[in-house]
């Protein structure tokens, strides 16, 4: 039996499909975005699984000839988002922004194979060279040296846009002169209290400046860009799907693959011990250019448990960090530590929560066998969404939902938990 809850998530995903593809939001965000679709793929999966394929197969679409899939694509030209194709001048077709983002399309097929039939494992047979190649781009362009850590060129490309992590990296910025003047269109669709600064916004275009101006050469980028740091979220996410890809291959029955796979795990399994900070005890994100850390404390530092990620010792003290972030919020997971002077319970992903994030923490809790305190972030975010709504993230003090409304990730990950 559908709930009203359930009703309503269809529906939003619905509303979002723009034929074969879905936008996070109406206005907001008019484009297809890459781990945005992969998660309203899981969402289609729960009732239309030729339209949750759909999904991901159109996002391959835009993949670029070295790899890598980008993290916008931009099938129209619509004024109500900015940066727009115009800026990012990809030279692709489609047209598409000229970084990536968390890169969790393989776990995402894989779960739709596991929770299918023989003909899912169909559909996903023509997916996995794209994604093997995917995954090497990320090994490759993003780890130019082999250091098992991958970096992230562009905030944009963590998916955690203004979070604190980035501070340290974004105030080495210099915004050049001719930058020239631009014009913001979120800030006209949402409170600006509640988005990235105009300070933030100046270093972004300055990054994607940067991009073009070298054709997103992207040893470049990683070499000598205005931004390379190391990412928790995006390191932990790629061990997470480089491990499904393996295990894709296997089911699939791709050999030749099985090995590199693996050599890509050992070398990321060591190579994230570079962003374990002794000082806080925890994964932080650190600058690869300077080698220094943040002292935060993230959602995305959780996804330890998500990777399988560290020693024993270190997710025993990742779980201590977990119940005591908990104990200070009314709705866990807050996007950054409440106890950091730079938490923000309502600007974006300076301290709010994030409903697609909470999904993959929950997952790699459960994993790790920290049971009860995956049940308390899948009830808080259970409640967010009865009480406030499919709202693209929450404050974790008063619960109040914030950003786009009828949001698809929101929509998605309430339907794969079910009601
Ligand atoms: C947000 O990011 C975009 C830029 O990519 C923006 O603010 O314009 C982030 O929350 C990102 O993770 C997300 O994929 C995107 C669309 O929901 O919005």
């Amino acid at each position: 039996m559908e709930s009203r809850l359930d009703q309503e998530a269809i529906r939003i995903l619905k509303a979002n499909d723009r034929g074969g593809f879905t936008i996070p939001t109406a206005r907001l965000y008019p484009y297809q975005w890459n781990w945005d679709s992969a998660f309203a793929a899981l969402g289609f999966a729960e009732f239309d699984r030729d339209r949750a394929w759909r999904e991901i197969e159109t996002l391959f679409e835009a993949q670029w000839p070295d790899g890598m899939l980008p993290h916008i694509v931009f099938r129209q030209n619509d004024p109500d988002y900015f940066p727009g194709p115009a800026i990012w001048q990809s030279n692709t077709e489609p047209p598409s922004s000229g970084h990536s983002q968390p890169p969790v399309t393989a776990s995402v097929v894989l779960r739709m194979v596991q929770g299918g039939d023989a003909s899912d494992l169909e559909r996903a047979r023509p997916l996995f060279a794209k994604m093997l190649a995917f995954h090497r781009w990320y090994h490759e362009m993003r780890d130019p040296d082999g250091t098992g850590l991958v970096g992230i060129v562009h905030p944009w490309e963590s998916g955690r846009d203004n979070c604190p992590d980035w501070d340290i990296g974004m105030d080495r910025i210099a915004v050049p002169d001719d930058l020239g003047p631009y014009q913001r269109r979120d800030t006209e669709h949402i409170d600006p209290a509640e988005r990235p600064s105009t300070a933030q916004y100046d270093r972004y275009l300055t990054i994607i400046k940067f991009g073009r101006e070298c054709g997103w050469d992207h040893v470049e980028m990683a070499r000598n860009g205005p931004f390379f740091m190391g990412d928790p979220g995006v390191q932990f996410i790629l061990m997470r799907a480089d491990r499904d890809l393996l295990r894709l291959a296997e089911l699939l029955g791709e050999t030749a693959a099985q090995e590199q796979i693996g050599r890509w795990l050992e070398r990321a399994s060591a190579g994230c011990q570079l962003l374990w900070n002794p000082e806080v005890n925890a994964f932080c994100a650190r600058d690869l250019r300077t080698g220094e850390f943040s002292d935060g404390i993230t959602s995305a530092s959780m996804l330890a448990f998500y990777a399988g990620a560290g020693t024993d010792e270190q997710r025993a003290a990742m779980a201590v960090h977990a119940a005591r972030i908990l104990d200070q919020v009314a709705f866990g997971f807050p996007s950054f530590d409440p106890a950091h002077p730079r938490f923000e319970a309502k600007r974006y992903w300076r301290g709010p929560v994030w409903a697609i994030i909470n999904f993959l923490i929950v997952d790699g809790l459960n994993e790790a066998g920290e049971t009860q305190l995956a049940e308390r972030i899948r009830d808080d975010t259970r409640r967010l969404v009865e009480t406030a709504g499919f709202f693209e993230y929450f404050d974790p003090q008063s619960g109040e939902g914030i950003g786009g409304s009828d949001f698809t990730w929101t929509a998605a990950v309430h339907l794969v938990w079910g009601s």
